[in-house]
């Protein structure tokens, strides 16, 4: 499998509830390396420009409203197959759908409100990356 690196979102819900050390914990302990990380209050522009993706969908809205509510944690995940590897960890979108033990079905409370955000291919990561982070704020360690 391939060294990777992924984006990852502690969503404001997480951020909230206090929990993001026992998240980052988790991809630690699934031998994901931190090379990435900052604290950020998104504005409605970059929220919206983040999920661009999904502008036409009767969600964007309240997607966007949720991700502006608060502050987040936007860190890069590096490891083998960690695209992946952080899907895993990370659950179903609707938490009701997450299986147990991951990080949706233990700190997401509904599909709005879902913890975490993790890139879905190794394309949009290198996407997702360039939109947060310079060059030079990410690490390798
Ligand atoms: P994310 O991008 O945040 O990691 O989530 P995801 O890949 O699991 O899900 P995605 O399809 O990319 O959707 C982005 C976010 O939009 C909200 N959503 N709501 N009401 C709905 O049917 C619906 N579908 C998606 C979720 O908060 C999801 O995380
Ligand atoms: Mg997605």
């Amino acid at each position: 499998m391939a060294l990777e690196r992924t984006l990852s979102i502690i969503k404001p819900d997480a951020v909230k509830k206090n929990v993001i050390g026992e998240i980052l914990a988790r991809f630690e302990k699934a031998g994901l390396k931190i090379v990435g990380a900052k604290m950020k209050q998104l504005t409605r522009e970059e929220a919206e420009g983040f999920y661009a993706v999904h502008k036409e969908r009767p969600f964007f809205k309240a997607l966007v409203e949720f991700m502006i509510s608060g502050p987040v944690m936007i860190q890069v995940l590096e490891g083998e197959g960690a695209v992946l590897k952080n899907r895993d960890l990370m659950g179903a979108t609707n938490p009701k759908e997450a299986a147990a033990g991951t990080i949706r079905a233990d700190f997401a409370d509904s599909i709005d409100a879902n913890a975490v955000h993790g890139s879905d291919s190794a394309e949009n990561a290198a996407i997702e990356i360039k939109f947060f982070f310079n060059d030079s704020d990410v690490v390798s360690h």
